[in-house]
């Protein structure tokens, strides 16, 4: 038998997608018809990530900006206004000033080297005419909810990592280790596709389906071939497709271990594979070191989790200037409000309540504090986030100026279990509550 029992295959799925880079079909595999059938991996795990999700989801309110270099970020002053002709005026990348950063942006504007988190201004100098939209986070949850309610009617085990990604575990779909033809992976290419077309069906819009035996292997995988791809891989291809990428593909190894590795000679995965392991745990102790050794081989055994609950949900601001302590207050303790409101909205919404309550405020200068706050009882309502927050606030020095505000609830728990309390307006009338914080 051939060493190499499955082969990869990376190809469209022919839904469309207008982008120019690419409308030719991709194969970068081995033939799949010299595969032997019975030899399928233990699990077929997905991972399904979509295709600059918040730049798509506005490409739908505005298909006439398909294929033009868009960028996500700007302010509501920003939002493209209808004339009376019915014509659309945008606002345009060259004319923003302030400190926002690109939340995302379209693949036209990445090919202009426009890229998530980089600052709009400097992404003007490289995109000054691509067209500028402010973020809509109510129509990204709402898609969010969509695509993942349409993978559900194909495959149902979902583990949910976030707004716009999914892992999903086929082991158990039908058919999914049918060989097609001859091809033997050729079930779970068809399950792929009928996932990506519900998708499609669901929401217009495109996601890219990375399959393999887990989930660490999965996520690099849907990375391979983006936009609108599919790429199934098994161990046999670890060494092709896998190793030759940078140590920074692997989720688990952030820019901290990244840089040691790179100090350390060690630039691909394929150069960690090639390490002892011994000396892997030297320079990065027992748990990371061997934990190193086992990814860059392709072994993972964590299970698709299907009931995630996010540990704490935060909001944050940052402002368009920097903003002193005494001189600003009414304008910092505005702000604060809102803050605790919006968190409060969310808790409501996700139907959550959190008894540890924690700020974070940078500083000029990159300074960032955090403080947090644990209380006798879950809270949800924005009154007693303040309050809370005004704690945490007394114990932070105002000696510099602040640039960014943010607000963070922790140790959650379902409103359900939340013993009924005082009215927050009732409880504010408590003496603690007096000269709380600056702001
Ligand atoms: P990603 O999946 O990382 O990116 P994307 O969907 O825009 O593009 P890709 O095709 O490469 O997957 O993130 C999903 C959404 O999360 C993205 O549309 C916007 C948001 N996001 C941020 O707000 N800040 C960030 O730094 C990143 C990376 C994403
Ligand atoms: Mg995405
Ligand atoms: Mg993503």
């Amino acid at each position: 038998m051939a060493a190499n029992r499955f082969a990869a295959l990376i190809y469209d799925n022919g839904m469309g997608h207008g982008q120019a880079r690419n409308l030719l079909p991709r194969c970068v595999s081995t033939p799949a018809d010299n595969l032997d059938p019975m030899q399928q991996p233990a699990r077929w795990i997905a991972h399904l990530d979509m295709d600059a999700f918040y730049a798509s989801v506005e490409l739908l309110r505005y298909p006439q900006l398909k294929g033009e270099a868009v960028v996500i970020g700007g302010r509501r002053a920003d939002a493209p206004q209808q004339l009376e002709d019915g014509s659309w005026r945008y606002a345009k990348l060259r004319n923003y000033t302030g400190r926002g950063v690109v939340t995302t942006s379209t693949y036209a504007a990445r090919d202009l080297g426009v890229f998530s988190a980089m600052g709009l201004m400097k992404a003007a100098l490289r995109a000054p005419d691509a067209v500028l939209l402010p973020a809509d986070f109510d129509s990204y949850r709402k898609y969010s909810r969509l695509f993942k309610a349409a993978v559900a009617e194909v495959a149902p085990v979902i583990e949910d990592r976030g707004i716009d990604e999914i892992y999903i575990d086929l082991s158990d779909v039908p058919g999914v280790r049918d060989a097609v033809g001859h091809d033997p992976l050729g079930g779970v290419k068809a399950v792929a596709r009928e996932i990506k077309n519900s998708v499609g069906r669901a929401t217009g819009l495109t996601c890219s389906i990375g399959i393999t035996p887990n989930k660490l292997l999965s996520k690099i995988a849907s990375e391979l071939d983006k936009p609108d791809g599919i790429s199934v891989l098994t161990l046999d291809d670890i060494p092709r497709l896998i190793w030759p990428l940078a140590v920074r593909k692997i989720n688990g190894i952030g820019p901290k271990a990244s840089d040691k590795l790179v100090k350390l000679g060690l630039e691909t995965v394929g150069d960690i594979a090639a390490a002892d392991p011994a000396w892997l745990v030297e320079q990065f102790g027992e748990s990371y070191g061997q934990w190193l050794h086992a990814a860059s081989h392709g072994r993972d055994n964590r299970a698709v989790v299907t009931h995630s609950e996010p540990v704490s949900i935060s909001r944050e601001t940052t402002f368009e200037r920097d903003l002193h302590a005494v001189h600003d207050r009414a304008l910092l303790g505005g702000i604060m409000d809102e803050l605790c409101e919006s968190l409060s909205r969310d808790l409501a919404r996700k139907h959550y309540a959190g008894k540890t309550v924690g700020i974070k405020l940078r500083f000029e200068g990159f300074v960032t504090v955090t403080r947090d706050q644990t209380l006798k009882q879950p809270i949800t309502s924005a009154a007693d986030i303040r309050h809370a927050v005004g704690l945490c606030l007394k114990r932070v020095k105002f000696d510099k100026r602040l640039r960014l505000m943010g607000v963070r609830i922790g140790n959650l728990v379902h409103a359900s279990e939340v013993p009924a309390a005082a009215p927050a307006a009732e409880r504010a009338k408590e003496p603690e509550r007096e000269n709380l914080s600056l702001f």
